[in-house]
């Protein structure tokens, strides 16, 4: 067990109970332990004439420990019977907040009877976002301290809100900056000495009116559309039942529904992701040379759309940035773009006036490489065309300070020809931004053969700096996600040769979770784009031999049907709406005569899932195998942050291990034998087959 992860004092007649716990003071087995020890020893302290509840370290108490839930013998009750302790106190207990206020320790907080904050403190119940709902009373309490609309707002959304927020709507006590223990001594002197009721929150009404009434309708017909994410309408639930039943018994209903989720496929899967995300985050072998170099300043080449977007990235966390074009009418293209974007934040309320002047303002444009000098991180984000980028890294790698970082945002060119044409490839790395690059977490970090330490590492750090998920990347076609999407586009192909139409293959996926089946993902993101990278591959010889190789994309692209841009791609379009469009059909069906392809009426659902989904689980397992990524959970997160991969299956390499490795492996040995394995597209790779040899799971599994 480990000591003095809760201690009790008593100082000047007053209780204090302090919770330390690194790093985020997480309610674990041993912290409720500890409290309940720490409530025995000021029950038995009549000389204390309050109780200050108090966390060290960088934050109060941030939520219950994820990874305990997995545990079979966990359970909520010791924590919340704490809390009912609390509670009921006949003493006043006071707590003091700092930091990041988070799902079980907002509960803790409001078992107490005064709540005071430090101005930065954010609060917020992001146990929905692991498919879970607070367990320890805070569907009972939130909203008889802020009413049931924001109650049900917060808890739904997992969103935080400022301390001062949090005050205005009831939920804590007192704003004040200084010394969080001193603070709450004073407070709980003073109430103690003035004897003024205390609040407990359990015995507080929640007003029945037109507003609680409209709140929970509202709330249960929006999630009644969700029922991939079952914890939304169990928190409708809860705080119904907050509302209508007395408070031990909404208790009830809030713990049941709690211990359902956390065993359920969904919250395990989100969990998953959770620590996936944050695993994706350390690099093996990186420390100590890996100390990040201070990035204060950025220059970027290319003011197009991706280098206005990855430009804005920087611009909202204050950072300046020199954009570099190679014409006035192109800089200012591209400057205008950026004012519109944040100009449409502002209009939706998302910005306000003096903050879009405040990043513009961050903001330049030149049209010289001198103005790069002086930055500490430059960005190409020119044409994807390997002599064009080649000519702007050789020009970098003049331009740039020493100690400067040069990252390309290629997707899909070789970093280290790109490193060495800069002549100081230590300190090239690649910076995959994904588009919208303003709006997309996912950044694919690539990993140059000669990328240093430090180098990697500040590209991982201030990618996490602008709000990004990062995940490392070694060199190799399309790095981890677009090199996965290779053969999910090339058995989207074959099948509309073989019989299947758009909708039909979209529909398949996206009953699978995909937030976009693959033929309107193309037309989203270009038809055109993806036709280059075909016909580029073809004429650098990197494509399979194969004559029958993605003809219906080039083909499109010939017709000039590029997508929604041009209103007809896969589909045609009404303004955004996506529609069957027989002429494609008509294409598919010539393609396939030409191709000497049989069409057939027999392609099912479980098929288009099959074909697309196992193609790319095997190849983000080869990519594993190669080295190219260092574990399972880095290519999920690739895909559920980077590609609309459902969250709640917990990314494509944590749904193999739920269909089961050896089942995979036998579904593409099926396909290998009934469509012909000439090309290699249905071997399962070598990593796969020694998995389902030794039985292991990928999730066990790791190159380290
Ligand atoms: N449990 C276990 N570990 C946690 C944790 C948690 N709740 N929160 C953070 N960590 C670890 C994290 O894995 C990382 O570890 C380190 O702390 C720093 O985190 C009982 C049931 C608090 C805003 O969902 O949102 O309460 O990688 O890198 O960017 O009824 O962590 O260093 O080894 O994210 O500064 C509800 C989740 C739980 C909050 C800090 N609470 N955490 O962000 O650091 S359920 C949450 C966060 C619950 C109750 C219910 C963030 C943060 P390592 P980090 P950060």
């Amino acid at each position: 067990m480990s000591i003095n992860v809760v201690r009790y004092e008593n100082r000047s007649d007053i209780g204090l109970v302090v919770i330390s716990n690194p790093p985020v003071n997480a309610i674990s087995p041993e912290v409720t332990e500890g409290l309940r020890k720490a409530l025995d020893t000021f029950d038995a302290d009549s000389e204390a004439k309050a109780l200050v509840v108090h966390c060290e370290g960088r934050t109060f108490v941030a939520g219950g420990d994820i990874g305990s839930f997995e545990a079979p013998d966990f359970d909520t009750r010791p924590f919340s019977s704490v809390l009912s302790r609390l509670d009921a106190s006949p003493r006043p207990v006071v707590a003091t907040l700092h930091g990041t206020v988070l799902g079980g320790g907002l509960e803790l907080a409001m078992a107490c009877h005064f709540r005071l904050a430090l101005p930065a403190t954010r609060l917020g119940m992001p146990e929905v976002k692991l498919g879970l709902l607070p367990g320890s009373q805070g569907t009972q309490r939130l909203p008889r301290l802020a009413g049931v609309p924001l109650a049900l707002d917060l808890i739904l959304t997992g969103r935080l809100i400022a301390a001062q927020d949090a005050l205005s709507a009831g939920i804590i006590d007192d704003v004040a900056d200084g010394d969080p223990l001193a603070l709450g001594f004073a407070a709980a002197e003073r109430i103690a000495e003035t004897k003024v009721t205390v609040r407990r929150t359990s015995t507080m009404k929640i007003a029945v009116n037109a507003a609680t009434t409209r709140a929970l309708s509202e709330a249960a017909a929006s999630v009644a559309k969700k029922p991939a994410y079952p914890a939304l309408s169990a928190i409708v639930r809860s705080v119904d039942a907050a509302v209508n039943l007395p408070f031990h018994e909404g208790e009830e209903v809030e713990a049941r529904a709690f211990e359902q989720l956390r065993l359920s496929d969904t919250s395990r899967a989100l969990r998953h992701l959770f620590f996936a995300e944050r695993a994706a985050a350390r690099v093996p072998g990186l420390a100590p040379a890996g100390r990040p170099r201070e990035v204060c300043s950025v220059g970027i080449v290319g003011a197009g759309t991706m280098g206005g977007g990855i430009a804005m990235n920087f611009a909202n966390v204050g950072i300046p940035v020199v954009l570099v074009e190679t014409t006035d009418d192109a800089l200012n293209r591209g400057l205008a773009t950026v004012r519109k974007n944040y100009e449409a934040s502002a209009a939706k309320g998302k910005l306000s006036t003096e903050q879009v002047e405040k990043r513009l303002s961050l903001l330049s444009g030149r049209l010289d490489y001198a103005s790069l000098s002086n930055c500490d991180l430059v960005i190409e984000a020119v044409f994807e065309n390997l002599q064009i980028k080649k000519d702007v890294c050789a020009r970098l790698g003049r331009v740039c300070k020493e100690g400067a970082v040069i990252a390309t945002n290629t997707s899909t060119l070789d970093v280290d020809v790109l490193a060495e044409a800069t002549a100081r490839p230590a300190d090239v790395v690649g910076m995959h931004f994904f588009s919208p690059a303003n709006v997309m977490r996912l950044l694919e970090v690539v990993r140059g053969a000669k990328t240093a330490p430090d180098v990697l590492s500040t590209a991982m750090q201030v990618s996490r700096r602008i709000g990004k998920t990062p995940v490392v990347s070694g060199v190799c076609y399309g790095f981890i996600g677009n090199r996965m999407l290779e053969p999910y586009m090339r058995e989207t192909e074959f099948l509309l040769l073989e019989g299947a139409l758009p909708e039909q293959i979209d529909a398949a996926i996206e009953s699978l979770g995909m937030a976009m089946g693959p033929c309107r993902m193309s037309d989203l993101s270009g038809v055109d784009v993806g036709a280059k990278v075909v016909n580029g591959q073809a004429e650098a010889g990197e494509l399979p031999p194969d004559p029958h190789y993605r003809p219906v994309v080039r083909k499109l692209f010939e017709l000039g049907r590029h997508g929604q841009k041009t209103q007809t791609g896969y589909y045609r379009y009404e303004g955004r709406i996506p529609k069957p469009d027989p002429t494609v059909a008509t294409i598919c069906v010539d393609l396939g005569r030409q191709h000497g392809i049989t069409r057939r009426g027999d392609i099912t659902d479980q098929e288009i899932i099959q074909r697309l989904m196992y193609t790319l689980i095997n190849e983000g397992i080869q990519i594993l195998d190669e080295g190219v990524s260092y574990r399972p959970g880095d290519v999920d997160v690739v895909w559920t942050a980077g590609y609309g991969f459902p969250d709640y299956r917990g990314g494509p390499l944590y749904m193999a291990d739920q269909i089961g490795l050896a089942e995979i492996q036998k579904t593409l040995e099926h396909y290998g034998r009934v469509r012909g394995d000439q090309f290699g597209y249905w071997t399962p790779s070598r990593l796969l087959n020694e998995l389902v040899a030794t039985g292991q799971r990928l999730g066990a599994w790791t190159k380290e």
